[in-house]
């Protein structure tokens, strides 16, 4: 038999509502950062009012996680942000550019979902910075390495003439973002024909960056979400190299196929090894987390050799 592209962690799901020392009922779509040695795992949990906030957990190795006793951020009651986050705040990712946790999230209100993005130096004190995009928004992550002297991120914007495809901006100061450009598509007839969504922060390999997104089918028993991998141009990011064909990661164990939201795999995080893997972390049917292994080599492989064009 073929090895599985992600071997699962035996441990799943590593973090349950119930290791949480706060009431949650959910506890998923995390993002995870190595930081002064250990590996933080900021996730987003749903309270009893099916409104959501952020938590933080730590770990020695990247599959045993503490969470801390206090959520990590909560929606805010006042000041420009209270009114975009009135209905919660999501699905955060954290990305490390020049010495800097910058932390993405969706900002639900009576006005849609934009994207909010935060600061922390030190996952203690964390600063609101912006709101960077207007309604609706979801899924952005930041590229960890500026290109000539602007930031760069993959977006999620929607609209019904080309439904949930994956977009690049870019920004001189992360506050205003522009020159945008459609880099990714869903496909008719195929695993990720729905959606697709950014997923993990991409990750820096010889060959280019490589993002694992997520993408969705419609079925007659409602959607299923799955992950998959596209490789971008080191030095022009808007330039999509290959997609895998194929799915990476589908729901398969029973916390996955049945949960919160059943059939949903999502990653909002990932971390790369110096042996050469990477750690996947994603929500399980959107209520528990999870973590897997894969070779960034065989990824990378898997997006040349049997990829796609990007649309
Ligand atoms: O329930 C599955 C996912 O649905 C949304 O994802 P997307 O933005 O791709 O539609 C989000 O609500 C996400 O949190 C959730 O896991």
């Amino acid at each position: 038999m073929e090895e599985p592209i992600i071997e699962r962690y035996r441990g799943n799901p590593i973090l349950t509502p119930d290791d949480i020392p706060y009431p949650v009922e959910t506890v998923h779509n995390a993002a995870v950062v190595r930081h002064e040695g250990r590996y933080v795992m900021v996730f987003r949990a749903h309270r009893r009012n099916g409104r959501s906030i952020l938590g933080l957990a730590e770990s020695e190795d990247g599959f045993r996680f503490d969470p801390r006793p206090e959520p990590f951020l909560l929606p805010a009651t006042s000041g420009e942000f209270a009114e975009y986050e009135e209905y919660g705040v999501e699905d955060p990712r954290v990305t490390c550019v020049e010495g800097e946790h910058l932390i993405t999230y969706s900002a639900y209100s009576r006005h849609g979902v934009r994207i909010a993005l935060a600061r922390t130096h030190d996952f203690s004190r964390v600063e609101r910075v912006a709101l960077v995009s207007q309604a609706d928004m979801r899924n952005v992550v930041l590229f960890p390495e500026k290109f000539g002297d602007r930031y760069a991120r993959l977006d999620r914007p929607h609209s019904e003439i080309s439904p949930w495809s994956i977009w690049i901006s870019y920004s001189p100061d992360l506050v205003h973002w522009g020159d945008s450009k459609v880099v990714m598509k869903p496909v008719t007839y195929h695993w990720d024909e729905l959606k697709i969504g950014p997923g993990a922060p991409p990750i820096r390999t010889e060959r280019g960056w490589l993002h694992l997104y997520h993408g969705v089918f419609p079925t007659m028993n409602g959607a299923v979400y799955r992950l998959g991998a596209a490789l971008h141009d080191l030095e022009d990011p808007a330039r999509v190299l290959g997609v895998h064909d194929g799915w990476i990661l589908q729901p398969v164990d029973p916390w996955e196929t049945t949960g919160y939201v059943p059939n949903v795999v999502f990653t909002c995080g990932a971390v790369p090894e110096e042996d050469g893997t990477v750690k996947i972390y994603w929500g399980g049917a959107d209520r528990v987390m999870c973590v897997g292994t894969a070779s960034l080599a065989r990824l990378v492989d898997l997006c040349l050799e049997e990829g796609r064009p990007p649309y």
